[in-house]
């Protein structure tokens, strides 16, 4: 069976424009020189003096200074946006459109920050994402009293709240549009980066790029006001059955920023590999973690390579939720440290991917020290308030001792100053306070867990049968599973995890995950091409109200974030259910300096990369003047046929 999911390679003609969209943009840049509306060649200053063939000094112009001249030329032009106001992935709860309000912004463009330092990150994160693209320079400073084109503010005062505010008032945001300037406000500086997050879907496609594009940068006029419905909005990844090093899960918690995900859970440990540094307990990794599904090299990450992943998610306003999974799933441990053993001898390696066999032995007082040691030293490294112990597939521990095990660990858990969560097999233990469960049944009726909500425990959905990343899109989805049953995109999107589980009170779900097990994932690229169009859907189901979100709102709004990932090198699954436009073609600016093809650095052992490789591995960090861009721009996947899809929730 071929392993190549459908990442496409036929090409595509121009993207169909919307039908309120403005005039096509400006005509492709000559190289060297730009060309002004009237086609007289410009000598840009800025660039620098070299000698033609002929021996005759010409100048070239810098990729900056020339797409500063470019965009000064085309501001000249009536400029139109090419999105529209409420074309944003998650649906805000508001949107009011001004279409005589849209914003051409300047290419001398400040961003103007209050002076808080947690709020001057995201103007600088907003800054970071603009200048690739936009060549700008996009200086951050102070926030003056006179309004600028790029404003983030923060305050109570100037976020009013929208009638009937409640929770995610801390996460919400509101964002103006008029001819002077785009100004975001929030409460705290997680409401200013979701804002941010939702100010680049406004802008062009090719905000997208990572060199600089001839491009009238417009952002519809307007006002959105926003806030999430569940306080909980996460993913999960496996990186214990494959392995995942830090860019890789960077790049992960990029995709998650982008649709106002905010929580990463690391699932840590498990049969195949234990994937963190433990001090107290070395052979953890230098043992357990040469391992991994199919006999490949594994890995582990470091104390330094962990904090790495904490920062980078912190400033993208996501917590990381560690997972060591016990008391099953435990075989890396127990071949590093035979003495957890039930029988004290130490197991074979296991490569496989069977589930349920393995086990630390609960009635030895030296796994309570090693669980205390471990969970210990993972509370001193992460800094978010979750511990998530699993306790998933401990087949072969029963009754009492099972849920006396799980008491202890969540004993131990609060005694770190932490909240428990686990998966919902740990319900019939004792409650600890706040405890929660993470719910991966697929019948929405689970009697167990409506009772360990009675006696206090809220909840996390990951409905196997729709929030399962892993689980194959139709039966010819060359990876992943299918055990759940088939996962297409109107699936991740049409349930509701307010009302999924009998006898549940809404009041109890604090939001929902998507787990992706990698059992038959390798890769980056796999990775991206099991996470969207997925994860926007499933974010959407956690962020938008469900008065604001439809099926078929969803799957136009969705379709022109086929092109931006195209643009930005990232994989993804061209599903059918949703009306894909083609790739815009990218007018990149001539470089500056000699370059090279780009490298693929995430480890793709069964797919090719995405048509436009990744360039960098994680994709929102400062780009490096000389991150390189493909020669020719690579085609999108071949548009799909529009689906005569009727559905319509
Ligand atoms: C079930 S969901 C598991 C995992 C597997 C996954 C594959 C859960 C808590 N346990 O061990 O990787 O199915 O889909």
């Amino acid at each position: 069976m071929s392993r190549t999911p459908r990442t496409g390679v036929a090409p595509v003609p121009e993207q169909p424009r919307r039908a309120d969209a403005g005039p096509p943009p400006a005509a492709p840049l000559a190289a060297p020189a730009p060309v002004t509306p009237q086609g007289s060649p410009t000598v840009t200053p800025a660039g620098a003096a070299t000698a033609t063939p002929q021996g005759s000094p010409t100048v070239t112009p810098s990729a900056t200074a020339l797409a500063r001249s470019a965009a000064e030329a085309a501001g000249r032009l009536l400029a139109r946006p090419t999105v529209g106001l409420g074309d944003v992935v998650p649906a805000p709860v508001s949107v009011r459109p001004r279409p005589a309000a849209d914003l051409v912004l300047p290419a001398d463009a400040a961003v103007r920050v209050s002076a808080d330092p947690a709020a001057r990150e995201v103007a600088e994160h907003l800054a970071e994402l603009l200048r690739p693209a936009t060549g700008y320079p996009l200086p951050v400073a102070d926030l003056p009293t006179a309004p600028g084109p790029l404003q983030l503010t923060l305050g109570a005062a100037a976020a009013p709240r929208p009638t009937g505010a409640a929770a995610g008032d801390e996460e919400g945001y509101r964002l103006d549009v008029d001819p002077d300037g785009v100004r975001i406000t929030a409460d705290t500086a997680t409401g200013l980066f979701h804002g941010v997050q939702t100010l680049r879907q406004l802008l062009p496609t090719a905000v997208e790029s990572r060199t600089p594009v001839a491009e009238r940068w417009v952002v519809p006029g307007g006002t959105i006001v926003d806030r999430p419905r569940f306080p909980y909005r996460g993913a999960m990844l496996d990186v214990a059955r494959h392995f995942f090093g830090v860019d890789d899960v960077c790049r992960v918690l990029d995709h998650l920023a982008r649709y106002k995900l905010n929580h990463l859970h690391l699932h840590l440990t498990d049969d195949q590999g234990w994937r963190i540094a433990v001090d107290s307990w070395p052979r953890l990794t230098a043992v357990g973690g040469r391992t991994e599904v199919g006999g490949g090299p594994g890995g582990w990450y470091t104390a330094a390579d962990y904090r790495r992943i904490v920062e980078y998610a912190a400033r993208r306003h996501i917590t990381v939720v560690p997972e060591v999974d016990l008391p099953g799933h435990t075989n890396a441990a127990l071949v590093a440290y035979p003495e957890l053993a039930p029988d004290k001898v130490a197991p074979p390696p296991y490569t496989g991917t069977e589930v349920g066999f393995s086990h630390v032995d609960p009635a030895d007082e030296r796994t309570y020290a090693f669980v205390a040691d471990v969970l210990g030293e993972l509370a001193a490294a992460t800094p978010g308030p979750w511990l998530h112990i699993g306790g998933d597939e401990a087949y072969k521990v029963k009754g009492v001792a099972y849920t006396g095990f799980v008491e202890r660990v969540q004993r131990i858990v609060a005694g770190l100053g932490r909240t428990v969560v686990g998966w919902h097999q740990i319900a019939p233990a004792g409650q600890v306070d706040g405890r929660v469960l993470q719910w991966w049944g697929t019948d929405g009726d689970d009697p167990t867990v409506a009772e360990a909500v009675r006696r206090g425990a809220r909840l996390i959905l990951s409905p196997g049968n729709h929030a399962y990343l892993d689980m194959k899109y139709t039966p010819d989805t060359p990876l992943g599973h299918d055990w759940a049953g088939l996962i297409d995109v109107h699936r991740a999107y049409h349930w509701d995890p307010a009302t999924h589980l009998a006898g549940v009170p809404a009041e109890a779900v604090l939001g929902l995950e998507a787990p992706l097990w990698t059992e038959s994932v390798t890769s980056m690229a796999e990775i991206e091409f099991l996470l969207l169009p997925r994860l926007p859907a499933l974010a959407e189901v956690a962020w938008s109200t469900p008065s604001t979100r439809s099926w078929a709102g969803f799957r136009d709004r969705l379709a022109g974030h086929g092109p931006r990932w195209h643009a930005a090198g990232i994989a993804f699954h061209p599903s059918p259910e949703i009306p894909w436009p083609a790739a815009p073609p990218v007018r990149h600016l001539p470089r500056t300096a000699p370059t090279s093809r780009p490298t693929h650095t995430a480890t793709s052992r069964h797919l090719p990369p995405a048509a436009d490789a990744p360039r960098s591995p994680a994709l929102d960090q400062p780009s490096p003047a000389h991150t390189p861009a493909p020669e020719t721009p690579q085609p999108m996947p071949a548009p799909v046929p529009r689906a005569n899809d009727t559905r319509t929730s």
